[in-house]
């Protein structure tokens, strides 16, 4: 892409087409390079919107509870843009994000943007996408950028972590407090919701959360107390109080710093990413190589350790070679 090209697209972007933004959303799943430049460009533009992560195990109902957040943030005249992340998993048979936006009254809305990034398959993984891709739609001018991630598999809750706010949603029944509990989720809500507050066993699935999060136990004046919602996504019920935590979150965070202190944690993972991906591509590139074979050879052989093998391998890789990650 040229130089012309390269400034076009940035400025559709940052005037807040999402056409373009789409487009280079693609592009960075596809892992063009042409991206790179287009996010640098971008990059004044970044750090405005407000960005909310929602977790929770499958079928809990987080892509009712986005589109319904999605319609109490218009209401509010906030613009919404969402990356919808492994939208729909073939455990809960929850549709796509997209197909339930659709059959809503979102579809017509400029204010809104809504953005499914598949999990695998492209380069370097979600944990390297998805940030770019929450970028973009930050630089694209969006009040608010919703990302909905599984709360399986260490990336998905990882991307929810790494949020301004980290929303974790949960269901009454399907032992869905065993399951979070497993994958880690847990630890990183800002804000629980139970959600289906509809059906039996809500206030119990409540109960059981605030117990595990030891909610009722002293803290440091000033600390925050992570708060229990409860929704019924699917009505648009108790969706005006989350969205009220959520508010009361972020002046909490403006208030003490934490949100700058976290914005800088987050930059800093996402630089790490991009760097390790960098370095694990180079080292894929040399998988191929004679030296690695012979330096494997030497190991099995006793003539090298491993960690003196690794060496070698890195003294090949480090010194500065252009790798995916240059000039981004
Ligand atoms: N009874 C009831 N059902 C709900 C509620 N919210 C969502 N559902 C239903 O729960 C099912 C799953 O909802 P989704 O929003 O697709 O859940 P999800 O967590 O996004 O699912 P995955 O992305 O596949 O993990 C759907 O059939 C919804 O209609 C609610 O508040 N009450
Ligand atoms: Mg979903």
């Amino acid at each position: 892409m040229s130089v012309d090209a390269t400034t076009d697209q940035a400025e559709q972007v940052a005037a807040g087409s999402a056409l373009h933004a789409g487009r280079l959303i693609t592009q960075i799943e596809n892992g063009r390079a042409d991206a790179r430049e287009v996010l640098r460009s971008l990059a004044p533009h970044c750090g405005k919107a407000q960005l909310i992560g929602v977790t929770g195990p499958p079928g809990a109902g987080k892509s009712t509870l986005v589109s319904a957040l999605i319609r109490e943030l218009r209401g509010r005249g906030r613009t919404v843009g969402v990356i919808a992340v492994d939208p729909s998993s073939p455990f809960s048979g929850g549709a796509l994000l997209g197909d339930r936006i659709r059959m809503s009254d979102h579809a017509s809305d400029p204010g809104v943007y809504i953005r499914s990034m598949a999990t695998r398959g492209h380069l370097g993984g979600l944990a390297w996408a998805a940030p770019q891709a929450i970028r973009v739609l930050d630089a694209a001018g969006f009040d608010v950028v919703l990302v909905e991630t599984v709360g399986v598999g260490q990336s998905e809750v990882e991307i929810a972590a790494q949020a301004d706010t980290s929303v974790v949603l949960l269901a009454p029944g399907m032992g869905d407090g065993i399951q979070a509990a497993k994958a880690g989720i847990l630890e990183i809500g800002d804000l629980y919701v139970v959600n289906k507050a509809d059906r039996d066993g809500a206030d119990a699935t409540a109960r059981e959360l605030n117990h595990m999060l030891g909610l009722g136990e002293a803290r440091a004046a000033g600390d925050w107390r992570p708060p229990i919602v409860k929704t019924v996504a699917a009505k648009g019920v108790g969706v005006d109080d989350l969205v009220d935590a959520l508010e009361k979150h972020r002046g909490w965070m403006e208030e003490r710093g934490v949100l700058a202190e976290r914005r800088v944690a987050r930059a800093a993972r996402e630089v790490e990413t991009i760097a390790v991906t960098a370095l694990r591509s180079r080292i894929a590139d040399l998988s191929g190589d004679a030296r690695t074979g012979a330096l494997a050879a030497q190991v099995v052989g006793g003539e090298l350790s491993p960690y003196a093998a690794a060496d070698v391998l890195l003294d090949a890789i480090a010194p500065g070679a252009p790798g995916e990650s240059a000039g981004g």
